[in-house]
């Protein structure tokens, strides 16, 4: 439909200005950069709407199949940077604003990042959304309103503090609130069956009001929506109470009403058990259902044609309620026999598994559900009844079991396709907690390998190296991520590898610009730089980056004249408020910097940043400049990872095990180009039942006792010197992520990557090798692989 490159600079200006002067009511001399950053979205935002209304107007035309993507976390980031990426109008905003004399680089700095989700599942949601807008799938996106996002992550002192995040404390441009599209969402009550049919007479109720934000695809060629949901009271303000002084009172259903879309769970594993929590759970996915059906049913009126027209994908068990939900409207609402109406849920939905941590499998007591779902629970009952009447069923598989009931179990059962998100993930899944489901329903789990948008994590977040890829192999890269594998033919040409080298070092000049500004630190932007950014988990071993580190500074004050590789250790990362052990790790880290950033033996041959509140905009500042990409969890853990795609894409290399998507990043970029350490999955799973697997390790390594040691004495805590007493005893008792056992085989890994850097041509062969090798994680490419194999639909470029 509409590329925007013929867009002129004029009419943009004249869009921008006539919104600053008329949206905003500002005279441009007392225009902030706020306005600015408001007129210009508001500009932009009116370029995605013509291929927004054609992208609806199409699907209808066509009566295409719709994918409901069901999620409770969608970590989308900045807006504005990167819709101006996708409509390639970058360059001419940016010469309207310098005509104005307002800095572009202000303007998207100012835009606070919408952080709707945790990590890993909420990003891959919001990379999804981009790539079905970008592939031409019909497509929306339901997720819940958040009024405050994930906490932002302060230090005091090295320990971590929250703070509450508030990106809706200024009015939101990308959004178009739907006051007419409302649902009601009921709770609790009682069930009374009369003449065969069950009426759910609930206690309470709230409205889900949509708000609906436009995705935009590549070249703007389609966009889909993401519709959230805000929870609003069903009562009317309480006049009566207000007029007799009671103001609190006349307030208070609006706000218990809110509590429901006001801050999202921080906990990136199961925090089990709360009440609110199932709410949360159910409002998004009953006003989704809700939605669905109402849509459907203006074009069709056979509800058996539902799984033809629907695909809903559930983004791990959070949604799960998706299946007795629909039921529920199918058989109570509309009045469609049981049999049929488990029929065409299941024929709609799928699952996708995130986890095989054990503490991280959703359940709910069948008292809580009860309570708070009593129809829910008549029904999952009645669904696991039917599922241990299915020959072969073992009684260890129903749903509910001691009164729990299983969240993962239910997603399964009622799903037509379950997908793991590696091709080791997938296949653990299959081995261990799905080995039973897996037997049951044999052809059901499949793996769909994740991926990250090259628009956001290459266009956009690493423009120097995004010229040097056009310069050599043509722009065709940007929607066909495999095209990079052409840059192999140009890996002898000394002048490409310089190339990709200077763009990597404009990158790392212009992070140590930022670190110099924001964190008061100079950093050498020759010194490799080594970063690990992702949610502080036991699991992904920050602990054994900072293990290493120490033993490094050790070596190096032991002999500060050898020939060392300068390093800049770079951390990022929050940890869940109540993870006690993972802010010790945060705390330790912060500790190690300080000693050794003030130790002038070591000076910049060791430098160790953490800046607080990593997030998006952080990640897209931070992995470009990235030399060394840190991908160290213990193996069998990490489903997959993506950060690691992202480093791979933007030339850095990894050092990793073989552990969730490394496995397939090492396979494409070739396992010389990749630096592997650590035991396999099997192997450390076998290790783990070894009684002293950690004293055993320790024993055997001087560095790590030298570290331990160190730790202990409280040579990074001289005034608390039992500071991390608790960490140490930890490791070498229980070490339940087999830090010790992998520590020598870290050690020797990263001397191999200091001598591989020391010959910058042959680095930045290894990183040309690794950029060819990455296109295979684009999320065009897992997207076309969901529309063939799960929700079987067609694009409707
Ligand atoms: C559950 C119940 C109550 C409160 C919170 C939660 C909750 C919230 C978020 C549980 C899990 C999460 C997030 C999990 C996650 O991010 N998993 C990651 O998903 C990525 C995308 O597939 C993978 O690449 C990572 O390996 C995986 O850890």
């Amino acid at each position: 439909m509409h590329i925007m490159n013929d867009l002129s600079a004029e009419s943009l200006r004249l869009s921008i200005t006539q919104h600053l002067t008329y949206t905003l009511g500002k005279d441009k001399p007392h225009a902030s950069t706020y306005d600015w950053r408001m007129a210009v979205s508001y500009a932009v935002r009116d370029l995605i709407i013509e291929p927004w209304f054609a992208a609806t107007r199409k699907t209808y035309a066509e009566q295409g199949k719709r994918v409901y993507y069901l999620s409770m976390e969608f970590l989308i980031g900045r807006l504005l940077a990167d819709a101006m990426v996708n409509l390639n109008i970058l360059d001419t905003v940016q010469e309207v604003l310098d005509g104005e004399g307002i800095s572009l680089a202000e303007v998207i700095e100012d835009e606070p990042d919408a952080a709707l989700g945790n990590g890993g599942l909420g990003r891959l949601a919001a990379c999804f959304l981009e790539s079905m807008s970008t592939l031409a799938c019909p497509a929306y996106g339901y997720g819940i309103r958040y009024e405050h996002g994930l906490f932002r992550q302060k230090f005091e002192g090295g320990r971590q503090v929250e703070l509450p995040e508030d990106w809706l404390n200024q009015p939101h441009p990308w959004e178009f609130e739907r006051p007419e599209a409302r649902y009601t969402i009921p709770f609790k009550g009682h069930v009374e069956t009369a003449e065969g049919a069950s009426v759910w007479h609930p206690a309470e109720t709230v409205y889900a009001r949509a708000y609906d934000i436009p995705v935009v695809g590549w070249q703007a060629k389609w966009a889909n929506t993401l519709r959230l949901w805000g929870a609003h009271s069903t009562e009317l303000f309480d006049l009566e109470r207000f007029n007799a002084g009671d103001y609190a009172a006349a307030a208070a259903p609006e706000e218990l009403a809110r509590t429901l879309s006001r801050v999202l769970y921080p906990e990136d594993t199961t925090e089990s058990g709360k009440e609110l929590r199932l709410k949360q759970e159910f409002f998004l996915t009953s006003a989704a259902l809700q939605d669905i059906l109402r849509r459907f049913l203006t074009e069709y009126d056979d509800l058996e044609l539902l799984p033809q027209k629907v695909a809903i994908q559930m983004n791990d068990t959070h949604p799960a309620l998706a299946g007795p939900e629909l039921i529920r409207l199918l058989v109570d609402v509309h009045r469609v026999e049981w049999a049929n109406a488990k029929q065409i849920a299941h024929g709609c939905l799928n699952y996708t598994n995130h986890t095989l941590l054990p503490e991280a499998l959703e359940t709910w007591s069948t008292w809580l559900m009860g309570r708070v779902l009593p129809r829910h629970m008549q029904i999952i009952e009645q669904i696991d009844h039917e599922h241990l009447k299915t020959t072969g069923t073992p009684p260890t598989l129903a749903i509910v079991k001691d009164d729990q009931v299983h969240m993962g179990t239910l997603a399964f059962v009622m799903a037509s396709h379950v997908n793991g998100v590696s091709a080791l993930h997938t296949q653990l899944m299959k081995q261990t907690v799905f080995a039973d489901l897996n037997r049951l329903y044999p052809n059901r789990i499949l793996n769909q390998t994740n991926g990250v948008t090259p628009r956001r994590w290459l266009r956009l977040s690493n423009p120097s190296l995004s010229r040097v890829l056009t310069d050599t192999i043509g722009a065709s890269w940007e929607n066909d991520l495999d095209r990079l594998a052409d840059l192999g033919a140009h890996e002898s040409d000394r002048a490409v590898r310089d190339a990709i080298g200077a763009a990597k070092r404009d990158n790392k000049v212009a992070l140590s610009n930022w670190a110099a500004d924001q964190l008061g630190i100079s950093l050498d932007p020759d010194a490799m730089f080594d970063v690990q950014v992702k949610r502080m988990h036991e699991y992904k071993r920050q602990l054994l980056n900072v293990f290493e580190t120490i033993a490094r500074w050790d070596a190096i004050r032991a002999n500060p004249n050898a020939n060392w590789t300068p390093r800049v250790k770079i951390f990022g990362g929050k940890a869940a408020p109540g993870y006690v052990v993972a802010k010790e790790i945060i705390h330790l880290i912060n500790d190690v910097a300080n000693t050794i950033n003030n130790d002038p033996v070591t000076g910049d041959l060791l430098k160790v940043v953490y800046p607080a509140n990593y997030n998006v905009s952080m990640a897209q500042r931070l992995i470009p400049a990235a030399d060394l990409s840190e991908q160290i969890s213990i193996a069998g853990k990490e489903a997959s990872g993506t950060g690691n795609m992202k480093f791979t894409m933007n030339g850095a290399l990894t050092i990793g095990t073989l552990d969730g998507a490394n496995v397939e990043i090492r396979e494409h970029v070739g396992a010389e180009n990749f630096f592997l350490f650590g035991m396999t999955a099997a192997e450390a799973q076998e290790r783990s039942q070894m009684a002293d697997h950690a004293r055993t390790a320790i024993l055997a390594s001087q560095p790590l006792q030298d570290v331990l040691q160190m730790i202990v004495e409280g040579r990074f805590s001289p005034n608390d010197t039992g500071r991390y007493n608790g960490l140490v005893d930890l490791t070498w008792n229980h070490d339940p992520f087999l830090v010790a056992s992998d520590f020598d085989s870290y050690l020797a890994s990263q001397s191999a990557v200091d001598s591989a850097y020391s010959n910058t041509d042959h680095w930045n062969t290894l990183a040309l090798r690794n950029i060819a090798g990455s296109g295979f994680f684009s999320s065009d490419r897992t997207i076309r692989s969901y529309m063939a194999e799960i929700w079987h639909t067609q694009s409707l470029a």
